[in-house]
């Protein structure tokens, strides 16, 4: 369908309709010659996904008038971004110089302001992007780890105020930091304003979410849908007393799924989406996106008008605050993921293959599914960017493609209970100390949670005093850092990871986390951690201090490697075959011609790989930056146990 002209019908009866008087006469103009350039997306969309209903039109009229509501209330500040960040000729999410992290505002600060103290330490580790996991109001208790908004517009008086955020965004924008901040729009808690009025029985308020009266519906829904939360909750909805409804509730039952269809849904959250843009963060990361729609006889996930309705979200943005980029969070098929990435949907968005395939590959010590895989789905549209992982507050799922798997003669039902095994240490010989998650008692399905260090043996090595072990623990965690420095994406740390931190079983205790083991990796890193880790081991150090200065060290030395190399920026990355099992291989190429060549050895023997990987170099010697060793180019690449060679021309 050709919407141009009837779009722009629409727009300039919407506009004669408005009174924007309220809008400076600069905003006025900015706001118009936006809207000339995005309104066609945006009413395409709304129109596809609205347009049956008899108030489409004036809904949309109430979202432009959202919109420059938006814009009068964008900081003069943030408006010179937008028209910096606009004007760029590389988008800075794709600078070799972008190192994140993320961490819970709670167990590094622990408030707003101690975190805005923590600067010079996120300079000294050379980060440029700080992901703060939700800090808004939420109920007290269980929370989700605050992925149930109670109030957007409200910080947790626990961390601080708005002010404060507002401040530590302004401070971290001097000190040359994306902040990221969550939009968490697939759900609010059911302390949130929609929800109370819902539940005083306001009809409004209740057309925000799914309800149903009997189990009719859900029970036709349930046919389709995948359980998130077995260990909490069977089924994906939830009996509520007071109204005497079920409610939809993908997640925990005080999650209350937001009604999409509703178009006034969309507007609301709308307007709290670009409050959050103008407290100044850089990048949204969009929680569970993948769930937004729900479609009968599907299994509600990565449907058709999700993918819709986040493009409208993003005209929206380009709108009003066009400096801002979102960050897809689809831990679902690889072949969904991709979907979501795009320039007019997320510019950004979590790896979760890689993820799993990097520990897929420490499990096995083999590379042919990560090598595959990536073959298949690592390339993306050059305006877009991958946020690569290793470990985050969540489980590990094992979201590979089966069919990949399938033609490598590996069975993925067998192979995902293997993994499973193995990260929680049940697999003879393994040395990880994980945790099972989310166990499903009707399909076995389960997940893995664990801290970074501890998957990679740390934990069993400290406790065994087996320094050989604590070596080979260290050198995990460098190989799988080495990955994501290099393959191409933002590397996104985890707070607590740069010191190696270990599983903190304390949640056990609480009765608000003991349910939920993705807290045995959310870990709280005190001053004491930070303090002087950068600075060399001495005899004085306990073990564990050693091992922290260790990692750091080694961290530091990767990051400061990665921003010296622009092939780590704007370049394309190419998956390559080695000859060895145990080794995996890419070459970075930029358009000038500049080359990175990265084997690592998953193994903890000897490798090497034949000569022939060193063609891309065409002949020139070359040179291993970390080792800062030469390799000559007619002779096998020979690594050392877990060792990465990040490879250039001489
Ligand atoms: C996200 O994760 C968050 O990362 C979790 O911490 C939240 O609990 C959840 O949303 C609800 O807000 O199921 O196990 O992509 O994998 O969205 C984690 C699909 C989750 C889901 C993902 C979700």
């Amino acid at each position: 369908m050709n919407y141009a002209a009837s779009s722009e019908q629409c727009l300039q009866r919407i506009l004669a309709g408005l009174d924007l008087s309220f809008l400076s006469q600069r905003d006025g103009k900015l706001f118009t010659a936006r809207l000339e350039e995005h309104f066609e997306a945006l009413f395409s969309r709304y129109v596809d996904v609205y347009g049956h209903q008899y108030d489409c039109y004036y809904h949309l009229e109430q979202l432009v008038l959202t919109l420059a509501k938006g814009l009068k209330q964008r900081s003069t500040d943030l408006k010179r971004l937008d028209k910096a960040r606009v004007e760029e000729q590389q988008a800075w999410y794709k600078n070799e110089n972008q190192i994140g992290m993320a961490c819970y505002v709670d167990l590094l600060g622990p408030t707003l302001n101690d975190l805005k103290a923590k600067i010079p330490y996120f300079k000294k580790l050379g980060l440029t992007y700080l992901h703060l996991m939700p800090l808004y109001d939420a109920p007290k208790g269980d929370s989700d780890g605050g992925y149930a908004v109670s109030d957007y517009r409200k910080v947790n008086p626990l961390l601080g105020s708005m002010e404060d955020l507002e401040s530590l965004s302004k401070a971290l924008r001097e000190a040359g930091i994306n902040l990221v901040l969550d939009f968490v729009f697939n759900h609010t808690s059911d302390e949130h304003r929609w929800a109370e009025a819902a539940l005083a029985g306001d009809k409004t308020y209740q057309d925000y979410y799914y309800l149903f009266d009997d189990r009719t519906v859900p029970d036709q829904y349930e046919h389709t849908l995948r359980e998130i939360f077995p260990q909490v909750r069977r089924g994906s909805f939830t009996w509520n007393d007071t109204m005497q409804k079920w409610v939809w509730t993908t997640f925990n039952s005080f999650q209350w799924d937001l009604n999409y269809s509703n178009p006034a849904v969309f507007n609301a959250i709308t307007d709290e989406m670009l409050f959050l843009a103008n407290i100044g963060s850089a990048a949204l990361r969009l929680d569970a996106l993948a769930f937004i729609w729900k479609d009968m006889g599907t299994n509600c996930e990565n449907q058709p008008n999700a993918h819709r309705l986040i493009q409208a979200f993003n005209c929206c943005l380009q709108i009003v605050a066009p400096a801002v980029v979102f960050k897809s969070e689809a831990i679902v098929h690889p072949d969904e993921v991709v979907k979501y990435i795009h320039k007019n949907e997320c510019q950004l968005s979590y790896n979760p293959l890689l993820m799993a395939l990097i520990w897929n590959s420490l499990a096995t010590r083999k590379t042919r599914l990560l090598t595959a895989s990536m073959q298949k789905s690592f390339s993306i549209p050059d305006d877009c960017t991958w946020v690569n992982y290793v470990r985050c507050h969540d489980d590990i799922g094992w979201t590979f493609d089966d069919a990949i798997a399938h033609q490598l003669g590996i069975n993925p039902y067998d192979h995902r209970y293997f993994l499973n095994q193995f990260f929680t240490g049940r697999f003879d010989g393994s040395y990880a100390d994980g945790v099972p998650f989310a166990e499903n008692p009707s399909n076995g399905d389960c997940r893995v949670c664990g801290s970074l260090a501890s998957l990679c043996g740390l934990e069993g090595a400290l406790t065994r005093n087996d320094q050989h072990a604590i070596d080979t623990a260290i050198q995990r965690i460098m190989l799988v850092h080495g990955i994501i420095m290099s393959i191409g994406g933002i590397p996104l740390l985890y707070s607590g990871d740069e010191l190696g931190m270990l599983n903190d079983y304390s949640y056990r205790d609480d009765p608000a986390k003991a349910h939920d083991d993705r807290w045995v990796n959310r870990i709280a890193v005190t001053d004491d951690d930070l303090e002087g880790v950068d600075l060399p081991v001495t005899d004085a150090d306990s073990q564990t201090r050693t091992v922290q200065k260790l990692i750091f060290a080694g961290l530091q030395k990767l990051i400061h490697l990665r921003k010296s190399l622009p092939v780590l920026g704007a370049a394309r990355t190419h998956i390559l075959h080695t000859d060895n099992q145990h080794c995996f291989a890419y070459c970075r190429a930029a358009e000038n011609g500049d080359k990175l060549l990265v084997i690592v050895n998953f193994s903890e023997h000897a490798q090497s790989v034949n000569a022939s990987i060193l063609d891309v170099f065409n002949g020139t010697p070359a040179k291993d930056l970390l080792s800062e060793q030469t390799v000559t180019n007619d002779l096998p690449v020979v690594l050392a146990p877990y060792q990465q060679r990040w490879l250039v021309v001489q």
